[in-house]
């Protein structure tokens, strides 16, 4: 473990008494040790960001590049330099780890690995003016850090925000500024919902209609909403994310909220019905026949073309909220439950089974394209897939049964701060929302290792934590971004930062250095406020 010394040593304003956005350690997520020595690194026209390694020069040069364009100085990247960047496979951190050196002499960087490297830079800029993050150059700031010795790593592994692109779709430079932001902060995961009820949101080439007839909804008003991600925007999209050190989780929904595919393929239902996106929200009926061998086939197609794509080790197949009545009134379904022995059994339906039997089958592909299945937590419905990772949303439970069970978990559960679709100010003056009431502060408070788990020794299997922007009410990228933020920085320190060194009083005091910063890549946050009279 390593030491925090940050409390001990730096005698930091309060909240109420900041005088500058730029007084005092502003890091988000906070480092795990943290010392504040005298003096202050100072940037100037003549700093040069050192760096040997082709990895160390590519991450010096990104920076460079923003440096000089909020400086407007002439910041180089050269062999040597006052800000060293350096890759050391022997640090004693994690693989994402770094230590950060600043005195008024220079600035050394060690990351265990490039991504760790790319962090402690990240660590750096923070400890620059927050006008650092500016897209033009700024006048009148002195550009300098604290001295501190920093020494961090992350506690999870897996640091996830997901977007909704289905419900409204998300352009891609806006995917792509979310990224930037994601990055700031150290996230490394972005769950991508690619597909469901109201639209497919990615293009399929042996399915053209997927993203012809699949990917336009016209609501109650006439008023169309479509979109789509060709696959050369996807490829665009994951190499901006990989240079940010963020991992792209495609999600492809199966068997419920299939609604879209199914209006360009009726075939793939139990009926067949001609039908459209789904116009309204909620939970639709008409899902993938489980009965049929087409959907099998069609889903194999659709993820040999998806996995491709996406570097990343795990593929999300959705398996939330599948209603079982379609299945329940289909001949070739219940004909599948009797030669595959599906009968109800220790408290599990016969479709229920038989949604497991589907899951199954579908964990075999995605391990046969070489990839780790993860699914919502239904998937625990009528039994697990052996190497199945479970992505916990209805609560803890679902994460703690499989936990148990010695299978990996995403925390994500709405009740405890992790939907930030949810209202986080007062309902009566904030924009709608599909409901629920999250603060920034219940966000910040959850601690995503539940306490039986920490009893049972088997926390470990808690890979991460993840908050989700379901996009229902979110028809813009500016109401996005609103419930986005500043949650999502909350996110960030459950997810990098060991409970021992949060701090909710002095996250709030950070927060208001990172508003100026997020101003800086024009975010629309929301800044919570007082309630309101009724
Ligand atoms: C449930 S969370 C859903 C989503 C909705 C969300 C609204 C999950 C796996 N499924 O389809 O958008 O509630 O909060």
């Amino acid at each position: 473990g390593i030491a925090f010394s940050f409390m001990a040593t730096a005698g930091y304003a309060q909240a109420g008494d900041v005088k500058s956005y730029n007084e005092g350690i502003n890091i988000i997520p906070m480092p795990q040790s943290l010392t504040q020595n005298k003096g202050f690194f100072q940037l100037t026209d003549q700093t040069t960001l050192g760096a040997t390694t082709p990895e160390a020069k590519t991450i010096a040069e990104f920076f460079a590049a923003k440096m000089r364009t909020a400086t407007g100085y002439n910041i180089q990247v050269a062999d040597k330099g006052d800000i060293k960047l350096i890759i050391d496979s022997k640090l004693k951190t994690n693989d994402e780890g770094y230590t950060l050196n600043v005195t008024p002499k220079g600035v050394t960087i060690k990351g265990k690995t490039a991504q760790g490297l790319f962090y402690g830079m990240q660590s750096l800029m923070q400890l620059l003016p927050a006008e650092i993050e500016s897209p033009v150059k700024v006048e009148g700031i002195n550009w300098q850090a604290q001295a501190v010795n920093i020494k961090d790593e992350p506690r999870f592994g897996y640091r996830g925000l997901m977007i909704d692109a289905c419900r409204h779709f998300m352009p891609v430079e806006d995917v792509k500024k979310q990224l930037d932001v994601m990055a700031l902060f150290k996230l490394n995961r972005m769950h991508w919902h690619l597909t469901d009820d109201q639209g497919w949101r990615i293009e399929i080439k042996k399915y053209p209609k997927l993203t012809e007839v699949g990917s336009t909804r016209i609501d109650g008003e006439g008023t169309e909403h479509k979109g789509y991600y060709t696959q050369e925007e996807v490829k665009d999209i994951v190499k901006y994310a990989a240079d940010r050190f963020i991992t792209i989780v495609p999600e492809i929904e199966l068997p419920g909220h299939e609604l879209a595919a199914i209006s360009a393929y009726p075939e793939l239902s139990c009926q067949g019905q001609p039908i459209t996106p789904r116009i309204i929200w909620g939970v639709e009926d008409i899902v993938m026949c489980a009965g049929k061998e087409e959907p099998f086939k069609f889903l194999e197609d659709v993820i040999s073309e998806v996995v491709p794509l996406f570097p990343g080790e795990y593929f999300h197949i959705g398996g939330d909220e599948c209603p079982k009545t379609s299945w329940k009134n289909c001949p070739l379904c219940q004909k599948r439950i009797q030669d595959e022995g599906l009968q109800a059994e220790d408290g599990h339906s016969a479709e229920e089974r038989l949604q497991s039997y589907f899951v199954q089958r579908m964990e075999k592909v995605v391990e046969k394209f070489g990839k780790k299945m993860i699914g919502w937590d239904e998937i625990l419905e009528g039994g697990l897939a052996p190497s199945a990772t479970v992505m916990s949303w209805r609560g803890e439970e679902g994460g703690i049964a499989a936990a148990s069970m010695d299978h990996d978990v995403i925390m994500t559960p709405g009740g405890n701060g992790m939907y930030l679709d949810h209202f986080q100010g007062d309902s009566k003056v904030e924009p709608v929302s599909i409901g629920g009431y999250t603060t920034l502060e219940k966000t910040y408070s959850y601690n995503p290792t539940p306490d039986t788990l920490v009893a049972m020794k088997k926390d470990h299997y808690i890979k991460g934590v993840q908050a989700n922007v379901w996009s229902e009410y979110l028809y813009n990228t500016a109401l996005r971004e609103y419930r986005t933020f500043p949650r999502a920085l909350a996110l960030s320190e459950i997810a990098w930062t060991q409970v021992k060194n949060k701090n909710y009083k002095d996250f709030e005091r950070r927060i208001n250095n990172a508003y100026v910063r997020l101003d800086g890549h024009n975010v629309n946050y929301h800044i919570p406020q007082p309630e309101q009279p009724n």
